[in-house]
């Protein structure tokens, strides 16, 4: 190994070692974000909006393991980084630990669940060990810090000159090198095991401590109304989604690198703002009220044609009219936002709860269980027609009632739009297009959707002739998407196949494409297919 290869070397485990102890330290309040973690959410409030595009812009499952790994590759580099200042000069890669350190504490403080206490340890201890750490492995292997300062470690046994070069021929140097391999090997190993276990322990203890302090219940309290789910439809084995999207292949979409644990006794709802009385109440106060159930469709505004983004349940809570109703709502208030426990905004406009019919609920349920975490136990708000963003805010904590021109939520900063009714669309689940297809009857399903306006027909046109109109399956109502289907007489070569829908209103999607920024995709969902002959 090089100098510089063992010098950074040094540095990386340093680092490791110091975000190995502020994770330790995090223990003390597991269920809050990490330092490491408070800052990679500031991070992702400060630069998600920058990317404009919110199917990227919001972190998925895959897109928080890809901010971990380029979180650790940057404590990392920045390790490395310190220890060659270090050698230049004492203190200045101390310097660098001491600001993380800083960086850490700043962002527990700001962070809406972060731990203060956490910070102000972890930005002593972390620094401190990441430092001694630091000395230590620049002394075992060799380094020298500063050319004439005197490590702490130093003097602790005889040592040749350290090798500037291990190509250099000089005697003294090789014997220098040879020692030292075997002083890298030992003590680069022993740092990196007990850094990996002490960080793995912290881990397997923090996960532990949180999923008993967030205990979700093993069962829903029953519900007074309940929504008949109607029979799956004939068609429905062809391929197409089912009318009820099962908890675990419901999208997920937020700003959240790890959902929030929510420690369940602790957790209080608010209602808030232009009321006549707020009203504050914890879990088990939802879990005693009058829950009803209501099939809703959510669908997100970056969902693209044809895209994933959307899914149906039927979620259990208690209607929000009911609850504003009880804080007597100022009849100035026009917009309802909703927080999370981690500082996320939604808000719509009071207007779209005027309709009777169109379900509104602080749902603690999901298809007969309690809210999954990622879907935002212990309670969210799910408003038929609206997208997600401007109105289905998980880990919710606080219910705002304000005017329109007073706040803006989250996504609104962005550039996206302040009202969003979620528009009109529809997509074609089968046939794919690289499915093997034969002549004869093929069967072209999906699903439609136009949540609290219904979707009225559906029409299924190939290779641009007529508008054929597809069957619809059966729905509770018309807050939910409708499976469709059509049977397709294909001839062999090449086919395009498009959908369109017509909502409750009779208003048809529009074939002109349309980008999901500001207010959500138009367009017809489209697929070319290849049938082979016979
Ligand atoms: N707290 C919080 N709630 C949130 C979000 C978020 O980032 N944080 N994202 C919203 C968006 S953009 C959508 S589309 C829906 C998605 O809900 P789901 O993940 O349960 O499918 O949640 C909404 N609620
Ligand atoms: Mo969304």
């Amino acid at each position: 190994m090089t100098r510089g290869q063992r010098r950074a070397l040094a540095g990386v485990l340093a680092a490791f070692a110091a975000l190995a102890v502020t994770e330790v330290v995090a223990l003390l309040a597991a269920t809050r974000p990490s330092p490491m973690l408070a800052v990679q959410n500031w991070f992702v409030t400060t630069f998600a909006g920058a990317l404009k595009d919110l199917a990227v812009a919001l972190f998925g499952t895959k897109h928080s393991t890809a901010l971990t790994i380029g979180a650790i590759v940057v404590v990392a580099l920045l390790g490395a980084l310190a220890a060659r200042w270090e050698v230049a000069r004492r203190g200045a890669g101390a310097a660098v630990f001491v600001a993380f350190g800083l960086l850490g504490l700043a962002a527990e403080v700001r962070d809406p669940q972060g731990s203060v206490p956490v910070g102000i340890i972890a930005a002593v201890l972390g620094p401190l060990v990441g430092i001694v750490v630091l000395w230590l492995l620049l002394d075992r292997f060799s380094i020298r810090v500063a050319p004439g300062a005197h490590l702490v470690f130093a003097d602790r046994r005889e040592r040749p000159a350290p090798a500037a070069d291990p190509a250099d021929p000089a005697p003294a140097a090789l014997e220098s090198v040879v020692g030292s391999r075997r002083d890298v090997v030992l003590w680069g190993l022993g740092t990196g095991a007990a850094v990996v276990t002490t960080g793995l322990l912290a881990k397997g203890v923090g996960d532990a401590v949180r999923t008993s302090r967030s205990t979700i219940p093993a069962a829903l309290p029953p519900a007074s109304e309940t929504v008949p789910v109607p029979p799956a439809p004939t068609f429905a084995t062809s391929g197409v989604s089912s009318y009820i999207t099962p908890n675990g292949r419901f999208y997920v979409i937020d700003t959240a690198i790890q959902a929030p644990f929510v420690v369940t006794d602790e957790w209080r709802m608010r209602i808030t703002g232009m009321v006549d009385r707020e009203i504050e109440l914890t879990y088990a106060d939802l879990q005693a009220r009058d829950l009803v159930e209501e099939a809703v469709t959510l669908a997100c505004v970056s969902n693209g044609v044809g895209g994933n983004l959307v899914g149906n349940a039927v979620w259990t809570g208690v209607p929000l009219r009911d609850l504003l109703a009880e804080a007597g709502v100022d009849p100035a208030a026009t917009q309802l936002v909703g927080e999370s426990v981690d500082g996320f905004t939604a808000g719509f406009p009071l207007a779209a709860l005027d309709d009777p019919e169109r379900p509104a609920l602080v749902a603690i349920g999901m298809n007969g269980e309690p809210l999954p975490r990622a879907h935002g136990f212990p309670a969210r708000l799910v408003v038929s027609g609206l997208y997600g963003y401007v109105s289905a805010t998980k880990w919710l904590k606080e219910i705002r009632l304000t005017t329109l021109e007073d706040e803006d939520g989250y996504w609104i900063h962005q550039g996206w739009a302040k009202e969003a009714p979620i528009k009109t669309q529809s997509r074609i689940d089968v046939p794919r297009s690289n499915d093997l297809l034969v002549e004869g009857t093929i069967a072209v399903a999906g699903v439609a959707w136009a949540p609290s306006r219904g979707i009225e027909r559906v029409e299924v046109r190939v290779d641009e002739g007529e508008w054929q109109a597809a069957e619809l399956g059966r729905v509770t109502g018309d807050d939910t998407w409708v499976q469709w289907f059509l049977p397709w007489e294909a001839s062999p070569g090449d086919h395009t196949i498009e959908v369109r829908a017509t909502d409750g209103d009779g208003e048809t999607q529009s074939g002109e494409p349309v980008d999901v920024l500001p207010d959500g995709a138009e367009g017809w969902h489209r697929r070319s297919v290849v049938v082979a002959g016979r």
